[in-house]
């Protein structure tokens, strides 16, 4: 950062205490350096902060305006303003030690009045970022092009029935995409915002779905002309803005994909409460992605079991994560993923100090779920349980099933020999009750 920058925060650079701190302005789990297997927390965990919810939100809902103030929103010009915001929010990833952000081009750089205008818009800001990143080490986990907020993707972006706004959506996702190679992004997201419907009677699907095939085509096409080497993400989500968004959820995608023969060059962003919104768990969702391997990031956040919509809440739910980490570590890590924590404030949570409780909040309560994980995985009575459950698939006619060796009419004598299967217990309570005890002792 440049020097002698005025502060915006009052709040200090967050350290790491302990579990017995009672400290609400301290780490109690997350101490971003301490060294397990070689590798620091922070590297274990690579939280990231969203842009847009954390330096954009302003607690505004459908019935009332934004309640959220900040000190560095004022001024005439949006450019100047959006490079004071950026200083805050950089301010803000280095107190809160984490090591990476995301963003949309929106949120970044204010859109101009023409296409053009919005590029050089948001080429001071990313020119600014880039300096901002350099001194302070803070990286990009992924950029993302919004094309769901301005009125002209009201009927989708890559899915929009008029061939001129697909033609724009590509534009900015071009610009995009070298806003992200400049600034070293690891990663790449398509949010289908509005790519969805409302209602079959205006709607070609099949026409709709092929144009979206396309366009993501386009997109990895020109990520390798530019030499980005990122990977790909699709974030799923079942609906909200749209009623059908064809991004449903992890399976929904992942034959998308297989259709269109683009699945060597996706993963899978998952995000919490994108997951129930779809009817799923959160460590369902990822299972899904991790058992075709294509397990890439995770939105960090949750939903209200009472409210049926993205309320994108901070998620302290230490049970939740400690079974979703299970699986992550199960499928091997999230690779150049990371934890970015695509949450908002409550509309009344109005205090700078509150950006800093909803991080460490989220932050301790992965790094929480990372360790009991691990000891979960180390103590392996959890797995061994499903090991055994399935130990007559190992060997005899259960084996020549997995490796396809046997067929219907073998299977018919050896039932007819065998006579009824015997009941086996799946024994949810007690592994339930084992579940508690990593979690509470
Ligand atoms: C909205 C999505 C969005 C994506 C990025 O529900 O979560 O924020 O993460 O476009
Ligand atoms: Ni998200
Ligand atoms: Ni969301």
């Amino acid at each position: 950062m440049k020097k002698n920058r005025s502060a915006f925060f009052q709040t200090p650079a967050i350290a790491f205490e302990g579990p017995k701190s009672t400290n609400a302005l301290a780490f109690r789990h997350y101490n971003p350096d301490e060294v397990i297997d070689g590798q620091t927390m922070a590297d274990h965990m690579r939280f990231s902060i969203a842009y847009w919810h954390s330096f954009r939100g302003v607690g505004s809902d459908p019935f009332g305006p934004g309640t959220i103030a900040r000190p560095w929103e004022v001024g005439k010009d949006p450019v100047t303003v959006a490079l004071k915001r950026m200083d805050a929010a950089f301010e803000f990833f280095t107190k809160i030690r984490a090591p990476f952000w995301c963003w949309h081009d929106r949120d970044i750089a204010p859109e101009g009045k023409t296409l053009a205008e919005s590029n050089k818009n948001l080429d001071v800001l990313v020119a600014h970022a880039k300096e901002l990143q350099k001194a302070t080490g803070v990286k990009l986990l992924w950029g993302t092009a919004n094309l769901f907020s301005n009125p002209r993707f009201m009927c989708g972006a890559s899915t929009n029935p008029d061939a001129h706004v697909f033609a724009y959506a590509a534009a900015q996702v071009k610009k995009a995409l070298e806003a992200t190679l400049e600034l070293g992004g690891e990663n790449y997201v398509f949010w289908g915002g509005r790519e969805g419907y409302e209602t079959l009677l205006n709607t070609d699907l099949k026409r709709e779905q092929a144009h979206m095939a396309a366009f993501m085509r386009m997109a990895a096409d020109y990520a390798k002309e530019i030499g980005f080497k990122g990977q790909f993400l699709i974030e799923p989500k079942p609906k909200e803005p749209t009623k059908h968004q064809y991004d449903f959820d992890c399976a929904t995608c992942i034959a998308f994909l297989k259709t269109h023969g683009l699945d060597k060059l996706f993963k899978l962003n998952i995000e919490t409460n994108h997951a129930t919104l779809a009817g799923h768990t959160f460590q369902h969702e990822i299972e899904v992605a991790g058992a075709a391997g294509m397990l890439g990031s995770i939105d960090a956040n949750s939903g209200d079991p009472l409210l049926g919509w993205d309320t994108d809440q901070f998620n302290t739910d230490v049970k939740e994560l400690t079974l979703a980490m299970v699986s992550i570590l199960k499928a091997g890590g999230l690779g150049t993923g990371g934890f970015n924590f695509d949450a908002k404030l409550r509309r009344p949570s109005v205090d700078m100090e509150d950006l800093f409780h909803a991080h460490i909040g989220g932050m301790d309560a992965y790094a929480l779920a990372f360790k009991t994980a691990r000891k979960i995985i180390a103590d392996g009575r959890m797995a061994g349980f499903v090991k055994d459950r399935y130990a007559s698939y190992d060997t005899g006619f259960g084996k020549a099933i997995e490796t396809k060796k046997t067929s219907f009419k073998e299977l018919e004598k050896i039932a007819l020999s065998l006579g009824e299967p015997t009941l086996k217990s799946g024994k949810q309570e007690y592994l339930e009750n084992l579940l508690n005890t990593y979690l509470h002792g």
